[in-house]
């Protein structure tokens, strides 16, 4: 790895902070990002056990990161590797995914001058440090899950375009911040609002990249639940996860969940930017989704997570002894409405058996779930696993096809071989 920190020549607390949370040399810290990824890539040997389309993928190590799996180099999209899933219902930081869309992403932030500013159709327009952010309503928590919108994207069939995203673009954490609402009501909502826009401090290399500007309606801007959170896990934002504030939606992909947050704009229309009117959009049906081939009459913005369950604790090749308990083990979640049942199949679908949940994190985290099974047929065996939420909303045995990958939550089934 050849990340350098900055060197300080002046150690106090304060400096030795701050260059934490300097990635790079000031000097090139693109390009010097940019070779390591690389470098590592070509020279790892270590390489993920995953079974789909786009192949095995290196590990890479960035800072204050373990090694994840590698998907994109410029910009940064990394993956957690998916054992990491199996040892418990948070994902620590070191292991949480890293995903940008624009390759000229910060390497480095003063928390002493950072500012949010807080603009548009607003009676007072703000200018907060960080102090000023953290001291202006009672902290709130929230245990909750930032899914990609591309998540398993890799094993869409048939294949689309886009990055091939196994299922390691999904952590759980616990966030700590402000409400939104408390400080767009600190700001003054003016009567004609329709949309609340969000940007962070990355910026396009060319300048016919779109920024990446996200925006909520202003009903759910203030509904109370989306939060400007600087803490995930009880510390600071890890740097690539958004240092030093980020957006957090509850229940919503991760592509509203803006890092480095640095302008919230109020607007009287419905916001246009690509990342809203063309890119994060799904066919506006009941599935989200469309026949191969075809094309969506009407597209909508992405936005609430489908209910999806995974296996953890066995991975497709395993083998398991026949006439002994086996605890299969793994995670569920959703949109928030609750997952209240968990269902295997060992017999492709004919029957099903309810597994125990796990504490009850909250409505917006993963919740984990166990089930013993004894083995009583020798050889190839498909485990499947299915989540429910108590709206009566669950998961299609046949996935839903949508041109970008997105929201995938097909019931996923897991090849192994008792003997
Ligand atoms: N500033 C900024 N915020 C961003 C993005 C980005 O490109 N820039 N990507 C979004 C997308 S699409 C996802 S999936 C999440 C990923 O969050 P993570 O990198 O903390 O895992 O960040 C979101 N916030
Ligand atoms: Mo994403």
């Amino acid at each position: 790895m050849k990340f350098s920190f900055v060197d300080s020549s002046q150690p106090s607390r304060r400096r030795v902070l701050r260059d934490a949370f300097t990635l790079a040399l000031a000097a090139s810290p693109l390009a010097s990002l940019a070779r390591a990824a690389d470098e590592s890539a070509a020279a790892s040997e270590s390489v993920e056990d995953v079974t789909f389309a786009a192949g095995p993928r290196p590990l890479v190590q960035y800072p204050q990161k373990r090694p994840l799996t590698l998907v994109t180099t410029r910009p940064p999209h990394l993956e957690t590797p998916f054992p990491v899933f199996n040892e418990g219902p948070i994902t620590p930081n070191d292991a949480f995914f890293v995903r940008y869309h624009l390759a000229n992403f910060p390497t480095s932030i003063d928390p002493d001058s950072y500012r949010l500013t807080i603009k548009g159709l607003v009676d007072t327009p703000l200018s907060l440090s960080l102090a000023e952010l953290k001291a202006l309503a009672a902290p709130v928590e929230v245990v909750a899950v930032n899914q990609c919108s591309g998540n398993s994207r890799g094993f869409s069939m048939p294949r689309v375009f886009g990055a091939q995203l196994g299922n390691g673009s999904m952590g759980n954490a616990r966030w700590v911040g402000v409400p939104l609402k408390a400080v767009l009501e600190k700001a003054g909502v003016k009567a004609e609002a329709r949309q609340v826009t969000f940007r962070g401090l990355d910026k396009p290399v060319l300048p016919s990249t779109p920024e990446f500007i996200k925006a909520l309606d202003i009903s759910h801007a203030m509904d109370g639940e989306p939060m400007i959170a600087w803490s995930m896990n009880g510390t600071d934002l890890p740097f690539l996860n958004g240092y030093p504030i980020r957006l957090v939606v509850p229940g919503y992909f991760g592509t509203y969940w803006v890092k480095h947050l640095s302008e919230i704009e109020v607007v009287d229309h419905t916001y246009d930017g690509f990342f809203m009117a063309k890119g994060y959009r799904v066919p506006d049906n009941d599935c989200f989704c469309i026949a191969p081939g075809t094309t969506a009459a009407k597209t909508q913005p992405i936005s609430r997570l489908p209910v999806r369950s995974f296996i953890t604790s066995v991975k497709h090749g395993d083998v398991l002894p026949l006439n002994k308990s086996v605890v299969l083990k793994g995670i569920a979640f959703d949109g928030g409405v609750g997952v209240n049942k968990v269902e295997v199949s060992i017999d492709g679908g004919k029957t099903w058996r309810e597994s125990t949940l796990g504490q009850d994190l909250g409505r917006y985290s993963f919740r984990e779930w166990t089930l013993p099974i004894t083995f009583t047929g020798k050889g190839a065996t498909p485990l499947m696993v299915r989540a429910s939420n108590s709206a009566g909303e669950t998961q299609p045995l046949q996935a839903d096809w949508n041109p970008a990958g997105y929201r995938r939550h097909v019931v996923e089934t897991t090849h192994v071989t008792v003997a």
